[in-house]
């Protein structure tokens, strides 16, 4: 890894008692998931947005909009772990309090074993019901006429994620909200920084006094605002500053 880690922050880190997470889709580029909006590779860079991750793209479309989920929940149900995740999961278990909050809607984080995740956007492994957002029990069904209706309330199913204009998950967001405002110490790692509410986290993390750390291969707007800003891929800066915590 090519990315220093500032002597500093490693101090502050020792120091810590709290530590608060947000994780966008870089973390799981590693792991071969696209992310968004990467100029080339990005899901963003082949498919619009509004065609796909609204409401109203759904009413139109309920069988694209399934199937393309469909089609996403696979690759992430082959997808593993990268030693990023692995890396989170080994930092929870270091400090008094440590919070996740991820916008990604993959799982790899509870299978790379963190305990505690707080999933802003929700997870692409569940399905509800678009009517009502009663969540399916069981395995997700395969059909030939996607998409299926839920066997109770007689509503078409849709991923349990939350698309533009949604609003996010109560608990999880006042959870987020309240670490962010207590951490010593708060990452945003591999994240564009430009989907809100999450991309305030950090904002108010630094507004609150912690030392706000950017972890990304690339600049995003709020890099000059971080107190530091590392250059580098999760998957290998996370296990550096884990080994240099340890060491
Ligand atoms: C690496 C790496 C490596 C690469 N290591 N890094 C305030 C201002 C302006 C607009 C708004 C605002 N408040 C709300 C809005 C509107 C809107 C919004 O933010 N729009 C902006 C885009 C302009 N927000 C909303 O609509 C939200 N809802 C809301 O606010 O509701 C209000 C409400 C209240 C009450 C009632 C009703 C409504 C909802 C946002 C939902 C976002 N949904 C999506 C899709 C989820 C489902 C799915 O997966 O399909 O969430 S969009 C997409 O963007 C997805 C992501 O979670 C999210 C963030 O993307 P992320 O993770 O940052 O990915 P990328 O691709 O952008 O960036 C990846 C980064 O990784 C890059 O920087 C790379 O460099 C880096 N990287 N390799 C580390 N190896």
């Amino acid at each position: 890894m090519n990315t220093e880690l500032p002597s500093e922050l490693l101090t502050e880190l020792r120091k810590a008692k709290r530590v608060a997470v947000l994780t966008g889709a870089g973390i799981s580029a590693e792991s071969k998931i696209p992310t968004f909006r990467d100029a080339m590779t990005g899901l963003w860079a082949s498919f619009s947005p509004e065609d796909l991750a609204t409401p109203e793209a759904f009413a139109r479309n309920p069988r694209m909009v399934w199937d393309w989920y469909a089609f996403r929940r696979e690759m992430c149900a082959k997808a593993l772990p990268n030693p990023g995740h692995l890396a989170l999961a080994e930092l929870e278990t270091r400090f008094e309090e440590f919070t996740l909050t991820t916008q990604n809607v993959d799982g790899l984080h509870q299978r790379a074993g963190s305990r505690r995740v707080l999933e802003l956007h929700g997870s692409i492994t569940r399905v509800k019901c678009a009517d009502t957002g009663r969540l399916l029990e069981g395995e997700i069904p395969a059909c030939d006429n996607p998409p299926p209706r839920h066997p109770q309330t007689g509503g078409l199913l849709r991923p349990d994620v939350v698309w533009f204009g949604e609003a996010l998950p109560e608990r999880a967001l006042l959870e987020s909200a309240r670490a962010a405002l207590s951490c010593d110490v708060y990452f945003t790692i591999g994240t564009s920084a430009l989907v809100y509410p999450a991309a305030a986290l950090p904002i108010e993390a630094l507004k609150a006094g912690a030392t706000v750390v950017e972890i990304n291969p690339t600049e995003t707007p709020f890099s000059n605002t971080a107190s530091y800003s590392l250059r580098g891929k999760a998957g290998e800066v996370l296990p550096a500053l884990l080994a240099a915590l340890q060491g």
